[in-house]
Formats: C-alpha cells, sequence, structure tokens
C-alpha cells in the first residue's frame, strides 16, 4: 500500500470536491442548450426534519441515472425542493408549543446540510418549498384558473366531524370511528366544500396509461382499478301504482319542483337524473343486467336523497343512518362492515315481469357516491347481496348455469346455496334470456331496457372528484371570498396572494384557526374584506388546499424556474416530460393521478403545451431500506448504533444488556431500527452510504442494512484508491486499440464489464453494474503492466463508478491525471471488437517438448488447429526430415504433435 493509499480520508475528500463542484455551479441545467435534454428527479421530500435512509437511496437512484445521462451528453435537469405544507408542522407546533412555518423552515435547513453532503449532482438553483410564498400564490393562480375552465366546483359534501372538538378530521384522523385527539364518536356532516373534477379525465387518464411503457406494470394496474371503468347499464325500477300516490312512511314522494335541493351528494351532471328517479321510481346502476331476472330486491344508499322525507318522519330511518354513519366514509370500511339493512316498505315493478314486485331496502353497502346510489340486488350472482338476503330472508334464485356438471350449484334452485356465483356459464330462469351466455345477456338486457324507455347503456368510473378543502391552517390557502348576495368570488389575480397570515394562530384550540383568526377572514376595520363582485362586506374562504395539489405541480415549476409573473415558465414546456422519476410505490397511486390530472388541466388551461398531458415518461419505484429490529431484555427497543456485538452476543454499548435480534423490517422511528445517514457519512463517507444502498439488491426489492454490508463498501473504496494511488499518473481516456497478450486480455475484461454496467445502468439493475464494478476492479488489480492497456481499463472503471461514487472517482481521476472533471467526462464507450469470443493461446509441443505456440479462437475446430499448428515456422523446423505420425488436439488446452 502506498501512502496516498493509506491518506484517502473520505472526511477531508468528499466536502474538498463539493466545494469545488458548487464553485463551478456545475449542476446547474441550462435551459438554452441544444443538447437532447433529459430531465431526472425524485420524488422531493417533506421535512420532517432528518433525511433517512430512504431518502438516500431514492436520491442516490436519481442519481446515478442523472449523471450517467450527463456523461453520455445530455443536458441534465436534476432538482430539489421541499413538499413543505401539511398536518405534521401543526402536529410538531402543539407538541412543542412553536409555529408551523419557523418549524418547517428550520427542519429545510437542518435536511440541506446532509443532503449536500450526500453529493447529488443538484440544480440547487431551482429549489423552492411548497409553503414558500411565491409557489403557493400560483397555485392560487392555477386554482382560479381550474375554476374558470369548469374544473374546480363546490358542492356539499360529508365530511369527519368531532362534536367535542368541534372540527372537521382527516381520515387518517379518526381512529376506530373516533376522533384521534377528543376520543368522540365521530359524525358525518354535510359541510361545502370545494373539488378539483378529476373525474372530467377519467377516460383520457385511463387510456394514457397504455402510452407509459417505461412505467412499472402494477401501478398502472392500479392506476387502471383506482379509475374502475364499469361498462353497464342505468336503468329505473317503477313504482308499483301511480308515482303521485307513493307514500313514504306516511308521506308523499315529492315532486320534482318540490325537491329541487335533492342532488346533494351527487355529481352535478347526474342530479337530473336524481330527481328523475324520486317521481319515477328508482334509478340504479348495474353490470350485471344479464341477471335482472334473479333480482329480489332494491338497496338504496343510506345517504340516498329519496330518505329525506322519510328522515323527517321516521324515526326509524334516522336511527338507522345514524348506525350506518358510524362506520365512516371510507369504502374500505363500508366494505368489511357487517351487512345491515332496512325496508322501506316502498315497492317497485319488475321491468320484465309486470306481476313481480321488489321491495326497496336501506343497505349500508351501497355507496351515495358510485353510479346512482342504487342497487338491484340478485344474491344467487353477487356475494354481498347474498350476504344481505341469506341475514334478511330475501329470496335467492339462480339465473346463472354455471359451465361445470358437477358444479353443486347444477340442478338450480332446489339445492341451498353456500355463496355467489360470480362466473361465466348459461342464462336461466330468465325468460326471453334463457340459453344466453353471460356477454349475449348483458347487450340482450340493455337492448331490451332501451326499446321499453326503461334506460340506457353507460360507462361509469368509479373514481370520484377529488375533495380538496381542509379545515386546517398549514397549507395553501384557497383564493375565495363568500359574498352572501353574490356566492363564492375569485380573489383578482391583482390581489395574489392570499397570504397565510403567521402571527395570531393559536393550535392548541380545536379547530381551524384561520377561521377563528382576527382578521384573516373579515379583514381589519380600515381593510375589510369585501365582495369582489358587489363590494359589500364579505368573507374570506378558510380552507386550504389539500397538500396533494401542492405536489401535483412542482416538476412543472422545476422545468419552468421560479418565474414571478406566471405559474410555469416557458422552458417547461421543453424539459417536460419528466424523463426519469423514482419515488415510493407508496405514491403510486393518488399522488402520481393527481399529477396526471394537474398536466391535464394545466394543458387545458393554456399554462403548459404538453400535448400528451403525461407528465413522468419513465417511472421507477424503489424498495426499502430495511433493518433488524433490537429490543433489549426489558422488551424496549434499542438503535442499532447502541448496539456492540460481543462474542456471539448482542450487547447494549452502554447498560451492556443482553440484546436481541428479532425481524428484519422497513426503518421505522418507532421501531428505533434506524441508522442516521449522518453518522454513516461522517465514519465512512458518502460514497460508501451510496454505493451500499445500490449494491446488495435489485433496485426494486428492499435493501437490509448491516454494518457489515456498509464495512464492505467502504473496504471497497479503499480498494479503487489503492488500484490508483499506486498507479504511475496516465491518462484515463486511453484507448490501446494496439493491445496484446496480457494487455489485450484487459482491455477485453474492460469491456465486456463496460458492456454490462451499461445495460445494468439503463435497465436499473444496479446491483448487477456493481457485480461488475467489482470484476473489474478484481481485474484491474491482478495487471501488472504499467500500459495503455491499464490506462484505459482504469479510466473505465473511475468513469462508471462516477454516479454511484462521485467523490471517489473524482479524487481518482484527478490523481491519476485526468483533464477537466472526471464528471464532464463522457461515458467510455465498448468497442465492439473487444466483446468478440476469447482467443486462446496453445502451447504446441513437438515429441513431448514445447516448440512453439498457437494464438487461435478459443472455438476453434480441431482440423483448423493442426492445419495452423503444422504450418508454424518453428514447428516446421522442429519436424524437419521426420515424417508426422500422430497429431492431437485438446481443444482449447494444447497441441501435441508425434514425429519420427
Ligand atoms: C346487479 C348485479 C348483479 C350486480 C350481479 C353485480 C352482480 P363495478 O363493476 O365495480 O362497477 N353497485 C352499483 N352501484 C353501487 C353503489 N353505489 N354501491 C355499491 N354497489 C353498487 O360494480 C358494479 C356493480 O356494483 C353493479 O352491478 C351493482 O351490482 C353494484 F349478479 O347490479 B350489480
Ligand atoms: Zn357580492
Amino acid at each position: 500500500m502506498s501512502d496516498d493509499n493509506a491518506r484517502y480520508n473520505a472526511a477531508e475528500v468528499e466536502p474538498r470536491w463539493q466545494a469545488v463542484w458548487e464553485k463551478g455551479d456545475i449542476y446547474r441545467a441550462d435551459d438554452k442548450s441544444d443538447k437532447p435534454k433529459f430531465y431526472a428527479l425524485e420524488m422531493f421530500p417533506y421535512p420532517s426534519g432528518r433525511i433517512h435512509m430512504g431518502h438516500v437511496r431514492n436520491y442516490a437512484m436519481g442519481d446515478v441515472v442523472a449523471r450517467y445521462k450527463k456523461a453520455q451528453g445530455f443536458e441534465v435537469l436534476h432538482p430539489m425542493g421541499w413538499d413543505s405544507f401539511g398536518m405534521p408542522a401543526e402536529n410538531a407546533a402543539i407538541a412543542t408549543g412553536g409555529h408551523p412555518k419557523d418549524w418547517t423552515y428550520g427542519n429545510i435547513d437542518a435536511m440541506k446540510a446532509p443532503m449536500k453532503r450526500l453529493g447529488f449532482a443538484l440544480d440547487w438553483s431551482r429549489e423552492f418549498a411548497t409553503s414558500d410564498e411565491a409557489y403557493y400564490k400560483q397555485q392560487q393562480a392555477i386554482f382560479l384558473k381550474f375554476w374558470e375552465k369548469g374544473l374546480v366546483y363546490r358542492k356539499t359534501a360529508k365530511v369527519n366531524w368531532d362534536p367535542v372538538d368541534n372540527t372537521v378530521l382527516a381520515n387518517e384522523q379518526v381512529i376506530d370511528g373516533k376522533g384521534w385527539r377528543s376520543g368522540a364518536v365521530v359524525e358525518q356532516r354535510d359541510m361545502d366544500q370545494w373539488f378539483f373534477k378529476i373525474t372530467e379525465y377519467a377516460e383520457e387518464l385511463l387510456e394514457g396509461l397504455d402510452t407509459l411503457d417505461r412505467w412499472p406494470e402494477k401501478v398502472r394496474t392500479m392506476q387502471a382499478n383506482w379509475i374502475g371503468k364499469s361498462e353497464g347499464l342505468q336503468m329505473r325500477f317503477e313504482w308499483t301504482g301511480s308515482s303521485k300516490d307513493i307514500k313514504v312512511f306516511g308521506k308523499k314522494i315529492l315532486t320534482i319542483a318540490e325537491h329541487a335541493d335533492a342532488g346533494d351528494g351527487v355529481h352535478p351532471d347526474r342530479q337530473a337524473n336524481v330527481l328523475n328517479y324520486i317521481s319515477e321510481g328508482i334509478e340504479v346502476f348495474t353490470t350485471r343486467p344479464d341477471t335482472l331476472f334473479g333480482a329480489s330486491f332494491i338497496a338504496v344508499s343510506p345517504d340516498h336523497p329519496i330518505l329525506k322525507q322519510m328522515e323527517q318522519s321516521s324515526t326509524e330511518v334516522e336511527a338507522f343512518q345514524a348506525e350506518c354513519a358510524k362506520i365512516g366514509t371510507s369504502e374500505e370500511a363500508i366494505a368489511q362492515a357487517p351487512k345491515l339493512g332496512l325496508d322501506t316498505g316502498l315497492r317497485v315493478k319488475h321491468p320484465f315481469d309486470e306481476t313481480k314486485t321488489l321491495p326497496v331496502w336501506i343497505a349500508n353497502f351501497v355507496l351515495m357516491g358510485y353510479g346512482t346510489g342504487a342497487i338491484f340486488g340478485c344474491p344467487a350472482h353477487d356475494q354481498r347481496d347474498f350476504d344481505f338476503a341469506t341475514k334478511y330472508g330475501l329470496p335467492i334464485l339462480p339465473v346463472v348455469q354455471p359451465p361445470h356438471p358437477n358444479h353443486p350449484r347444477e340442478g338450480g334452485d332446489e339445492r341451498k346455496l353456500e355463496e355467489a356465483y360470480v362466473g361465466e356459464g348459461t342464462l336461466i330462469n330468465s325468460g326471453f334470456l334463457n340459453g344466453l351466455s353471460k356477454e349475449a345477456g348483458i347487450s340482450a338486457a340493455i337492448t331490451k331496457i332501451e326499446e321499453i324507455g326503461l334506460g340506457q347503456g353507460v360507462t361509469q368510473y368509479r373514481l370520484r372528484d377529488w375533495g380538496v378543502s381542509r379545515q386546517r391552517y398549514w397549507g395553501c390557502p384557497i383564493p375565495v371570498i363568500k359574498c352572501e348576495a353574490c356566492g363564492p368570488q375569485p380573489v383578482a389575480e391583482a390581489d395574489l396572494p392570499v397570504q397565510l397570515p403567521y402571527e395570531d394562530i393559536d393550535l392548541n384550540i380545536p379547530g381551524n384557526p384561520l377561521d377563528r383568526h382576527p382578521t384573516f377572514k373579515t379583514g381589519t376595520k380600515e381593510n375589510p374584506v369585501t365582495c369582489p363582485k358587489c363590494g359589500e362586506p364579505a368573507e374570506r374562504e378558510t380552507d386550504t388546499l389539500d397538500t396533494f395539489a401542492d405536489s401535483s405541480w412542482y416538476f412543472a415549476r422545476f422545468a419552468g424556474g421560479n418565474t414571478e409573473d406566471t405559474p410555469i415558465g416557458a422552458a417547461a414546456n421543453d424539459w417536460l416530460p419528466v424523463d426519469q422519476y423514482v419515488g415510493g410505490v407508496e405514491h403510486a397511486v393518488l399522488h402520481l393521478l393527481y399529477a396526471r390530472f394537474f398536466t391535464r388541466g394545466l394543458r387545458d388551461c393554456g399554462l403548459l403545451d404538453l400535448p400528451s398531458g403525461e407528465p413522468f415518461a419513465g417511472l421507477f419505484t424503489q424498495g426499502m431500506v430495511t433493518h433488524a429490529v433490537f429490543t433489549d431484555e426489558d422488551g424496549e427497543y434499542v438503535m442499532p448504533a447502541d448496539v456492540i456485538e460481543g462474542g456471539n452476543q448482542l450487547l447494549h454499548i452502554e447498560s451492556k444488556k443482553l440484546i436481541s435480534k428479532g425481524e428484519v423490517i422497513k426503518m421505522s422511528k418507532s421501531k428505533k431500527n434506524v441508522v442516521d445517514p449522518d453518522e454513516i457519512i461522517e465514519g465512512y463517507g458518502a460514497d460508501v452510504a451510496r454505493w451500499f444502498v445500490l449494491s446488495d439488491s435489485p433496485p426494486e426489492r428492499d435493501v437490509e442494512w448491516t454494518e457489515s454490508g456498509v464495512i464492505g463498501a467502504w473496504r471497497f473504496s479503499k480498494k479503487v484508491w489503492s488500484l490508483v494511488a499506486d498507479s504511475e499518473k496516465m491518462n484515463p481516456l486511453s484507448v490501446a486499440t494496439d493491445a496484446t497478450g496480457d494487455a489485450l486480455a484487459l482491455r477485453r475484461f474492460a469491456h465486456k464489464a463496460l458492456e454490462k454496467i451499461t445495460a445494468g445502468i439503463e435497465s436499473f439493475r444496479f446491483n448487477t453494474s456493481v457485480a461488475q464494478i467489482y470484476e473489474l476492479t478484481n481485474a484491474l488489480k491482478k495487471y501488472k503492466g504499467e500500459d495503455a492497456a491499464k490506462a484505459e481499463s482504469l479510466g473505465i472503471l473511475i468513469r462508471v463508478i462516477a454516479p454511484f461514487m462521485p467523490h471517489l472517482a473524482e479524487e481518482c481521476w484527478s490523481h491519476l491525471g485526468g483533464a477537466g472533471l472526471c464528471y464532464h467526462a463522457p461515458w467510455p464507450e465498448v468497442d465492439p471488437a473487444m466483446l468478440v469470443e476469447d482467443e486462446v493461446t496453445l502451447p504446441i509441443q513437438v515429441n513431448g517438448k514445447r516448440r512453439s505456440e498457437l494464438s487461435a479462437p478459443k472455438d476453434i475446430s480441431k482440423e483448423d488447429a493442426e492445419k495452423l499448428a503444422l504450418a508454424d515456422e518453428a514447428v516446421q523446423r522442429a519436424i524437419d526430415g521426420l515424417t508426422v505420425r500422430k497429431v492431437i488436439v485438446v481443444p482449447g488446452r494444447i497441441i501435441n504433435i508425434v514425429a519420427s
């Protein structure tokens, strides 16, 4: 080992190069560059206060791509910022008595330093936090543009209401049906809320998924399921008797005119239908009209407008609704809850069989927000209907005959059924549909219903409009003024931003601090809030936007720069879409879907020129960083840093208590199985931390953090350095075209490795690149020459290491005598000639004595080898005057000639 080797000290080398990079401003992306553009982006962090290993892995992956693309000749944009609005800041402020803003910006400062120490190739000139006034001002401008375009609307919707704290709760704040702070049973309340009309793009969002061929299949599937397109039938079941005489617990059903506000909870576009079914009958949505003959009941949602009358007249209905409300608003909770029902006493006619009537029930599993909020139940072929009918003794009539003759359902209605049959089959007990397949039955039933004027075939989406109102402080204020006379009015663009007040914020009282702020809502005496339309005193909207809005367009803002006069600078049109997006799979649905909606909205408002509307051309979802959980004798969690291995035992460093090692799971603060990146950087260097998280597992899988693994990574970095430190100065851009013998073999090795390393980076299999880098390092270690082949191979090694361990690469590059920065060096090019099959050297013996050797392709035929051997000059001399008796060719090994 040389002295240089002994001196390699990441703690000294890394900051030194970071200073050089920063001074050279080398990571600034040039909008005007005429190179091809490449936009690399990782999901930006929430400023919780600490960098964790998950961040390190996420950003290290993006950094490999960014640096690699730069070396390949692209102009690379690789920005960073902060997703800084949100509830944790409010909770922290409550816990510590501080202010959410101070907490947030303090955390940003605290996180930026370790982030910089990791040496990412980031263009910090574009940095912003979403809570910056300059950013949320533009978000308010976007909100108003969306409103103008019809992509924003207001409607009454259900919220979780905490009756003790007198506040709205987010779904995550409702635990087991109770408020997280008060413990009070949460109620469902109707409140005016703002919505983004994402359903406007349901079809486009679905179709767009087919174009995203660089997205993981599972993410596309999850999005498609979330959008949930169903082709079906919307149809009416008419009341028995005259609709005018229908009694609902003694009261008449109201006429359309009398029921003007019946559309609550229903998409405005569908209100007409809602009104319709109240006077004429019940409108349902079904994807299985083929099973109509098996219908045995109608069920409406507990929130169905028809129950409005009953609410006033029947305590029974009211009590039932209250019972259902306890389950909460989430679709999942409703699906898991036991089936609950109440017979309304109302009856409807069967569309195909005048003699048959069906009872109308209220059922807790019917959602108001999907379809029409009402269904017909066919218990034999839908499990929920089956459970419901079994519980309440409603008829179960099979109408689909399964194809298997031995199926227990064979024989039809006589048998006791155990569960619903949802598969394919032939229709039975179904009048004119008998004998048809499911598919044929569906279209025949739709045609018939359309003919008799009871409905029509429709497409439904499970996707709901995006409710964005949050009754919270730390978010983007919704730029609206509410006037009693004129209704909600947009704040004039010149008056943006609607500033989030800093003073007089008290989070210790439950409820929305903006709502009780002394001036935010109504202004001051001198400067009251007034209606932009009529000028009368009015009130500011006190809701703030869901923070998912903030992360729905930040990538466009990065690309367009921090412009003051427009949300998105023109440069974004050139940079977008993001070429490679990297982040957690937990964002597979909401964040990615909302961003895809926003880019379409921005496009249609003329704020972004992105015809496809797709923000992310390539997506990669990385696995997590895991670690074993340690517990002491009392079962308390212990941080890995406080554990030492002694003998065959694990001991707590301070108390010397015995520690046991538990399962290996995602690093999390609550289990204390975390390793602080800062400590790793301090102990081993940033390069080692980066190398480790990329080396051991395929990027989409979890990687287990182990001490031994880190030490291995650290040793490897030393090994690379010693290789360079022990070398003479040489040009790492050398190309040793006339290498022969060992030098040629080294070249071949280096180029083969290079090809695989490059392919690994291209296909997000960094671990395979790493494995090849190890091999190449070993080959170089063994090589004795100090020649062009070594210079070339070392030059390749340093450049392929650079995306992973950029500091070490710069140090090696400069030590070797490379011109300029390694960061600016081009990606090495594979010499295809070096990839062809290896040559072998075959010794040639004559009568047991080595006379010569033959360089030949490894797979040379025996005949060719014999011919070439006999033609060899030295061999010719040796057999001069003798007769060749025999030639023995041992393929790949030796050629023996027997002559006498
Ligand atoms: C009758 C029927 C018979 C149904 C049968 C299914 C099976 P997807 O495919 O997810 O769109 N449905 C309709 N609106 C509903 C609501 N608001 N809440 C709960 N369930 C609702 O699901 C469509 C099916 O879900 C519809 O087809 C309807 O039940 C139910 F053998 O109608 B079906
Ligand atoms: Zn007004």
